[in-house]
C-alpha cells in the first residue's frame, strides 16, 4: 500500500494506491487521515489508474521520419542525440533565444525546477514559460501586488467553514474540486453563508444563498460597485484601512462613480442583488473571498482580481482567522509548478529574474556566472506566437501540456508549431501536440515515480512512487539530465527526485517560495509542509499575514483598478457572449481522462438557453454551430435554463472551444481571455 495524491487537479487528495499480482493491477483506496480530502475523491481521482497499461500509452521514443512524414520507433539514445544535435545547430545558426522550452503546472515541483535550470543554464534561453500562464496567473499577479506574495490560498482550505460569509467568484468548485464542496455544506450548516457568482447556475451555485449571475467579463465593476456601497454604508473597517494598508484614498475615489444603477446596466446584475450582497458582507463579522478562473481568464483578469481583494481589504479580512482573500490554483502543481522557475520572468524560489541579488544567489548554487543566466522571456502565448517567425524560436520543447487544444485561438498556434524546425513533445499519450511532433518522448507518470506537488493551500505535498514504469518509459527528469549532457553542460541535473529536491530546496533558500527547511521525511510525517519553510526547526506557515503582510512596509497595498470592459464586445455579426470552462468528468485538454474508459467522454458541447435556441431554432441535444472571428465549431446544444440568455458556454476538454477564443491578454499578468469574446450561433 502506497500513500500518494490524485494525478489531477490542485486539491491534490489523498489517496492509497494497492498494488496486487506483482504490479500487474493498481487499485486506488481511501486515505482517510490526509487532512484536505478526508478520504474522498472525484469521479476522476477513483478511475486515475485507467491510463496505466491502456493501449494507447506511449512506451517508446518516436522520430518522424524525413521521408514518409511518419513516426518510427528509434531508441531512447538516438532520440536524445537527435534532439540534442538538432538544438545546438539551431542555436549556432539563430542564437540560444531559437529554442524555447514549454512547461506545465502538472509537473512535480523536482521536474519544473529542472526544466528552468535546462532552459537557464544547459540551453541559455530565455524562452521558458508554461500552460500556468493560463490558469492563475492574473491572480498571481494581484497577490503580488497587494500583498507581496503570491500564495493561491494564504490559509488552508477548510478555514472557510468557519467564516461567516463565503464569495465565491467565477469558481464552480462543486464539479472542479468536488470534495471541497463539503466545507460549502459544513459553513451553511454552521448558519454561514454562500455566495456564488457565476454566469451559470452550476452545482455550486445550486449551495449557494444568493447567487448573482452577471454577463461573462463583468466582475470587475461588479467589485468596484460592491465597494461603492460598502463606503455608502460606513462599513469600511478604517481603522484597519489605516494601520494595515496603503492606498485606500485613490480607490475610494476611483469607485465613487460606480452607484449601483451604473453597475446593473454594465453587468445584467440588479442594483438590488448588489444591495443584498453589501448587505450581507457589511453585517459578517467573518467574509472570505475565492476567485477562480471565472473571474480571472479575462483581458482585465489582474484587475478584477486586485478589485475584489480592495473589498476584502476594505472589509479588515485579509490577515484575520477565517476570513480574507484566495484564489483556488487549478493544475496538481498549479502551485508550485510556478515558484521553481518555469515561468518565463523568475527562478526558484519565487524569485524574478530580473533581480541582480536573485541572479546572485541561483547562481552560486547552480555554480554559473549570474551574467550567464538568460533575463525575462516572452509570456506563453507571445511565445506560442512568436514560434517560426523572424527572430521567433525555430525549435520547442513541450514537457506536459496540450497546447493544440489549450491555448488561446487554436488555430493560429497550431500553424504557428507547424512553422517549427523541431517540435519535441514529451507526454504520457499520444496528445493531439505529440501528434505534430518530430520527436515524441514517451514518460512516466504518476503513480510510477515520485515527486512532490504543493497543493492550492501552499501544501507541500510527495507523491511516491507505487508501482515500475512500463519498459521503454522514461521520467522527465532522465530527459532533461540527457539532453542537458548531450548539450554539454557541466552542471547538475539529478534524475533522483529526493536529490532534485534538497537541491530546489537550497536554491529556494531566502526566497519567496522558502522550502529550505522540507525534506520528503518531513512531508511524509506531517501530511504536508507549508512554505515559507526556512529552516529544519521551522513548523512551516499554514497561514499567512496575521501581523504583517510581505510588502516592504508590511503593509498591504491598495491598488485602484478601472474597468474598460472585455477586449471583445458583442455586436451585430456576433451577438452574444462566448464563454469556456470545465465539466466534472473530464480534465483539461482531455489528453488523460478522455482515454479513461469509465470516464463519459461526449465530445464538446454547446450550452445555452430555451430563449437563444428557439431564436435560432435550435432543439436539445440538435446541432448547433458557434462562430466568432477566429473560428468555427458545430457540436450539439443542450438547452438549460441555468445560463443567462445572452451567453452560451462550451468546454474546453475537446477539440474546438479554443478555435472560437480570442487572444487578447491581460496586459499584467499575460493571461488569454478565455471567459469572454463575442460569438455568433445558428442551428
Ligand atoms: N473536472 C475538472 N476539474 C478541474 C479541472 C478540469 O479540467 N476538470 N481543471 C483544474 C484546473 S487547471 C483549474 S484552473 C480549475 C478551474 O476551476 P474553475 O475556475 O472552477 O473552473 P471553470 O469551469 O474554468 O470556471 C468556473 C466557472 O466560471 C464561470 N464563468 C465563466 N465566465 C465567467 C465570468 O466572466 N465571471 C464569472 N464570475 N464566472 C464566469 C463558468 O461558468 C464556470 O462555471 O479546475 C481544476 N479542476
Ligand atoms: N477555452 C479555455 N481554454 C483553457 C482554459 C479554459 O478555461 N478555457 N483553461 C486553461 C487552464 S486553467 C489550463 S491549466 C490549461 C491546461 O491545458 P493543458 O496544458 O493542455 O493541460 P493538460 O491537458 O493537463 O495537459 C497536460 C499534458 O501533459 C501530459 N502529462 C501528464 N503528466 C505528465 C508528466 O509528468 N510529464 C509530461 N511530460 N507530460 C505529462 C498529459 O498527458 C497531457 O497531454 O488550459 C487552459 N485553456
Ligand atoms: S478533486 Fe482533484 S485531486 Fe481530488 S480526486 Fe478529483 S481531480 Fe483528484
Ligand atoms: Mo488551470
Amino acid at each position: 500500500m502506497t500513500r500518494t495524491h490524485c494525478p489531477y487537479c490542485s486539491l491534490q487528495c489523498g489517496m492509497s494506491l494497492a498494488s496486487g499480482r506483482g504490479g500487474r493491477t493498481l487499485e486506488v483506496l481511501a486515505w482517510p487521515e490526509f487532512p484536505v480530502n478526508e478520504g474522498a475523491l472525484c469521479r476522476k481521482g477513483w478511475t486515475a489508474t485507467g491510463l496505466r497499461g491502456h493501449r494507447e500509452r506511449l512506451t517508446t521514443p518516436l522520430l518522424r521520419d524525413r521521408a514518409t512524414g511518419e513516426l518510427r520507433t528509434v531508441s531512447w539514445d538516438d532520440a536524445l542525440d537527435h534532439v540534442a544535435a538538432r538544438l545546438t545547430t539551431i542555436q549556432e545558426q539563430h542564437g540560444n533565444d531559437a529554442v524555447a522550452v514549454f512547461g506545465g503546472g502538472g509537473l512535480t515541483n523536482e521536474k519544473a525546477y529542472l526544466l528552468g535550470k535546462l532552459a537557464r543554464v544547459a540551453l541559455g534561453t530565455s524562452r521558458i514559460d508554461y500552460n500556468g500562464r493560463w490558469c492563475m496567473s492574473s491572480a498571481a499577479s494581484a497577490g503580488n501586488q497587494a500583498f507581496g506574495v503570491d500564495r493561491g490560498l494564504p490559509f488552508p482550505l477548510a478555514d472557510v467553514e468557519q467564516t461567516d460569509v463565503l464569495v465565491l467568484v467565477g469558481s464552480n468548485l462543486a464539479e472542479t474540486m468536488p470534495p471541497a464542496a463539503r466545507h460549502l455544506d459544513r459553513l451553511r450548516e454552521r448558519g454561514g453563508k454562500v455566495v456564488v457568482i457565476d454566469p451559470r447556475r452550476t452545482p455550486t451555485a445550486d449551495r449557494a444563498d444568493l447567487f448573482l449571475q452577471p454577463v461573462p467579463g463583468t466582475d470587475l465593476p461588479l467589485a468596484l460597485g460592491i465597494l461603492h456601497l460598502l463606503g455608502a454604508a460606513g462599513a469600511v473597517d478604517e481603522d484597519y484601512v489605516a494601520t494595515r494598508t496603503t492606498g485606500f484614498d485613490d480607490v475610494r475615489r476611483s469607485v465613487a462613480s460606480w452607484w449601483p444603477e451604473r453597475v446593473e446596466r454594465v453587468s445584467g446584475v440588479e442594483a438590488t442583488e448588489l444591495r443584498t450582497l453589501a448587505d450581507l458582507l457589511s453585517s459578517a463579522e467573518k467574509v472570505t473571498v475565492l476567485t477562480a478562473r471565472g473571474a480571472e481568464q479575462h483581458s482585465e483578469g489582474t484587475a478584477t482580481v486586485l478589485a475584489w481583494i480592495n473589498v476584502a481589504l476594505a472589509l479588515g479580512m485579509c490577515g484575520k482567522p477565517s476570513a480574507g482573500y484566495g484564489c483556488l490554483t487549478g493544475q496538481g502543481n498549479g502551485q508550485g509548478g510556478r515558484e521553481h522557475g518555469q515561468k518565463s520572468d523568475q527562478l526558484p524560489g519565487y524569485r524574478m529574474i530580473d533581480d541582480p541579488a536573485a541572479r546572485d544567489h541561483v547562481a552560486r548554487v547552480w555554480g554559473v556566472e549570474p551574467a550567464s543566466l538568460p533575463g525575462k522571456g516572452l509570456s506563453a502565448y507571445e511565445l506560442l506566437d512568436a514560434l517560426g517567425t523572424e527572430g521567433g524560436p525555430r525549435a520547442m520543447l513541450v514537457h506536459a501540456s496540450n497546447i493544440v487544444v489549450s491555448a488561446p485561438n487554436a488555430v493560429h498556434v497550431a500553424d504557428r508549431l507547424a512553422a517549427l524546425d523541431l517540435l519535441v513533445v514529451a507526454d504520457v499519450v499520444m496528445s493531439e501536440t505529440a501528434a505534430m511532433a518530430d520527436v515524441v518522448l514517451p514518460v512516466t507518470q504518476w503513480a510510477e515515480e515520485t515527486g512532490t506537488m504543493t497543493n492550492l493551500e501552499g501544501r507541500v505535498i510527495l507523491r511516491q512512487q507505487a508501482v515500475a514504469p512500463p519498459e521503454g518509459v522514461r521520467s522527465d527528469l532522465d530527459v532533461i539530465a540527457g539532453l542537458a549532457a548531450r548539450l554539454g553542460s557541466t552542471a547538475a541535473f539529478p534524475t533522483d527526485p529526493e536529490e532534485a529536491f534538497a537541491e530546489l530546496a537550497l536554491a529556494s533558500a531566502g526566497g519567496r517560495a522558502d522550502y529550505a527547511g522540507i525534506t520528503y521525511d518531513r512531508i511524509r510525517e506531517e501530511h504536508g509542509v507549508f512554505w515559507p519553510c526556512p529552516d529544519a526547526e521551522h513548523p512551516g506557515t499554514p497561514r499567512l499575514f496575521a501581523d504583517s503582510f510581505a510588502t516592504a512596509d508590511g503593509r498591504a497595498r491598495f491598488v485602484a483598478v478601472e474597468s474598460v470592459g472585455a477586449a471583445e464586445q458583442p455586436d451585430d455579426d456576433y451577438p452574444v457572449h462566448l464563454t469556456t470552462g470545465r465539466v466534472l468528468a473530464q480534465y483539461q485538454s482531455g489528453a488523460q481522462t478522455r482515454r479513461i474508459a469509465d470516464l463519459p467522454d461526449d465530445g464538446p458541447f454547446v450550452e445555452l438557453h430555451p430563449l437563444l435556441a428557439s431564436r435560432i431554432g435550435a432543439r436539445d441535444g440538435e446541432p448547433v454551430v458557434v462562430t466568432t472571428r477566429r473560428g468555427e465549431l458545430k457540436a450539439p446544444c443542450r438547452v438549460v435554463t441555468t445560463i443567462r440568455p445572452d451567453t452560451v458556454f462550451v468546454p474546453f476538454h475537446w477539440v474546438g472551444a479554443n478555435r472560437l477564443t480570442h487572444d487578447a491578454l491581460d496586459p499584467s499578468s499575460r493571461m488569454p481571455a478565455f471567459k469572454v469574446c463575442a460569438a455568433a450561433v445558428r442551428s
